[in-house]
């Protein structure tokens, strides 16, 4: 067990190794039960009776499906009784010289009402999408809870992502209206929200009619008469009942990617998400009244979503919204920021481990991280190296270190070790949280016993599991249940070994993580065959060492037409602006073909390998319709 670490001690924890033992076998053998139980963390209108009802094979997925709920209500009113005068949120700007703003439950019941009643003002009901295009600032949070007050649907847009990929994601789930910021700032840097939105509006046919805008940075903005108003211009304090919810009523719609098409609505509902995102909270993070919490997530991820602004809150938290970034204005923002404000439990991505980490310890080191209890990381694989170096400098060797596995699908952290319960491996996410079935099958869907390397599914419903594609149940079917069928099916490779720990290997499919950011191969391919002079594209990940993955493109011209360096950047600038930052291709290859069988089939098992410089094992190229054109890619590698 020398790979293991064991976890600290302490007098007080939410979960000991024993009582994980014995819930996590409750939580299998008597699910409803158990989760009956956990639903009692929520304050119901009527309290529900019934537990999961679902079946993956068809799939139809209920939880909860009578009870009655508002999870704006159990986020902030039901804390008025006991924690009205308890910090919910301390706001620490982009500019660390900026004012840090504090608020308690009760003042964050007055900016949720005051919102709430600023989307009534715009029209927004029940039911009614809105999408959120927001910096991340006390307002967004603020903006979900309103709707979730209403019974609105938020679907919240990235700030990162472009004019295009905004009015995609509007036009998709057919929202009326939008919330959004006259600029954010990220690392002293302006952007532009509110110009994206009026791009987004006037270049595409949506159905908007509201834009509510929030004033933060103060810069000059046009605003349309008519559509357009400022959020103190519509905000009031007049009482704003919570709508009652059935637990199934949609909670939110989150974009992501996949292998195939455009990113997909991932829907979740209300009492089942609100459930486990409330339970894992308290357990995963093991959560004590006087924690001051910090998830590093923008709201624009489904990290932001569960550990900024549900779990925390729905647990009565203290947190910290951070505006910023970690490398500004020096490499110790994120240090200095928990020095200030003394958080106790730090949950970041290892991209930004990574970078920090190769900037030299005197960034942590100048900054006191006595505060600090827990660090976790979420979103990719953390090689060994840079978790311990996590828990060695910054968490001073002497606090546990969560690796949590999850996706945008579940709503919830779904495997880790519980700190206190669980010994440590650095490079596994660990163990399955309550209710969680894993199971590893080969690619002919063989179920693989034991210590064994396979694809991931789970094989059992848990609350706060997705319930849709919106308006595209068929998509959901067929991405998520009908590669082995019964099952759910993950996308990530994984590693059990034989204490049962699980270590996440990546993607088998065509998605990449870049910096933690899921994107579909074919996002980027369909962006680049936009451009005048691009005939096909081939895009695959490869090995980098702060982003986890970059993105390298193999990109064919049309004929007449060269490649040249010129050329590879204004590539770059065009994904750029198709998709946004997030998907700027890391390497362009210009060939004169790709890899094709012969029936036409391009074969990106040999383009990845390329790609990742590994020659040795392309495997059998025979069946390529011109074998000689391996050499001619690997000849043209592009290194950098
Ligand atoms: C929460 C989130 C999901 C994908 C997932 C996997 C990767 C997330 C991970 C991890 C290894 C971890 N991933 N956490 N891989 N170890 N601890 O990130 O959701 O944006 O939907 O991404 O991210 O590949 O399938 P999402």
């Amino acid at each position: 067990m020398s790979e293991f670490i064991e976890p600290p001690q302490t007098a007080k924890t939410n979960c000991t190794a024993a009582q994980y033992r014995a819930d996590y076998v409750r939580s299998l053998s008597d699910p409803d039960g158990f989760w009956l139980e956990q639903a009692k963390r929520l304050d119901w209108i009527d309290p529900p009776t019934i537990g999961g009802e679902w079946s993956f094979d068809p799939v139809e997925i209920k939880w909860f499906a009578d009870g009655t709920l508002n999870l704006c209500h159990n986020a902030v009113d039901r804390h008025l009784a006991d924690k009205a005068d308890k910090t919910a949120l301390i706001f620490e700007p982009d500019d660390p010289d900026g004012a840090v703003r504090t608020l308690t439950f009760a003042d964050l019941h007055v900016e949720v009402i005051r919102m709430a009643n600023a989307l009534k003002a715009m029209g927004v009901t029940k039911g009614a999408r809105v999408t959120l295009y927001m910096p991340m600032v006390v307002e967004g949070v603020v903006a979900m809870l309103a709707c979730a007050r209403l019974g609105a649907v938020h679907s919240v847009v990235f700030g990162g992502f472009s004019p295009e990929a905004l009015a995609g994601r509007i036009i998709d789930c057919d929202s009326h209206f939008v919330i959004t910021a006259d600029e954010g700032l990220r690392g002293g840097k302006p952007i532009a929200l509110n110009a994206n939105v009026d791009a987004a509006l006037d270049e595409h046919d949506t159905q908007v009619k509201g834009v509510l805008v929030i004033k933060h940075t103060g810069a000059d903005i046009t605003m349309k008469e008519g559509r357009d108003h400022w959020y103190a211009d519509l905000a009031s304090d007049e009482d704003c009942p919570c709508e009652p919810m059935n637990a199934e009523d949609p909670l939110f719609i989150l974009y992501t990617s996949g292998s195939t098409g455009k990113p997909k609505g991932v829907l979740h509902t209300t009492g089942g998400y609100g459930v486990w995102t409330a339970t894992t909270f308290h357990y995963v993070f093991d959560h004590q009244p006087d924690d001051v919490f910090w998830c590093s997530a923008d709201i624009g991820w489904i990290t932001g979503h569960s550990y900024v602004t549900y779990g925390p809150l729905l647990n009565g938290a203290t947190q910290v919204i951070f505006e910023g970034v970690p490398n500004y204005p020096d490499h110790g923002r994120f240090w200095a920021t928990i020095a200030r404000h003394k958080v106790s439990i730090f949950y970041t991505a290892p991209t930004a481990i990574r970078a920090l980490m190769r900037e030299g310890d005197s960034f942590v080191t100048a900054h006191d991280r006595s505060s600090l209890r827990l660090l976790g990381s979420v979103g990719e694989p953390i090689n060994p190296e840079a978790w311990r170096w996590y828990r060695d400098v910054p968490g001073e060797g002497r606090v546990p270190v969560i690796d949590t596995w999850w996706q945008t699908e579940t709503g919830g952290v779904m495997l880790t070790t519980l700190p206190y319960a669980h010994a440590m491996k650095p490079g596994s996410a660990g163990l399955p949280f309550f209710g969680v079935q894993p199971q590893l099958v080969d690619n002919e869907g063989q179920v693989l016993d034991g210590a064994a390397e396979g694809n991931l599914c789970l094989t059992a419903s848990w609350p706060g599991q997705a319930r849709t594609v919106y308006g595209d149940h068929d998509r959901f079917v067929q991405t998520y249940f009908s590669t082995y069928t019964g099952k759910y099916f993950t996308g990530d490779g994984c590693q059990r070994d034989e204490h049962g720990y699980y270590r996440i290997t990546g993607r088998v499919d065509d998605v990449i993580n870049v910096s933690g950011h899921r994107m579909g191969t074919a996002e980027v391919e369909s962006a680049l065959v936009l451009h005048p002079h691009v005939s096909e594209a081939a895009v695959v990940g490869f090995p980098h060492d702060i982003k986890g993955q970059g993105i390298y493109c193999y990109v064919t011209l049309n004929a007449g037409d060269e490649g040249s360096d010129d050329l590879a950047a204004e590539l770059r600038q065009w994904v750029r602006k198709e998709i946004g930052p997030v998907a700027t291709p890391d390497r362009i290859h210009f060939t004169d073909g790709l890899p094709k069988t012969r029936s036409g089939k391009i074969m990106r098992r040999i383009l990845r390998k390329i790609a990742e410089n590994d020659y040795g094992s392309l495997g059998d190229t025979s069946t390529l319709a011109d074998p000689s054109l391996v050499d001619r890619l690997i000849e043209g590698r592009v290194k950098s």
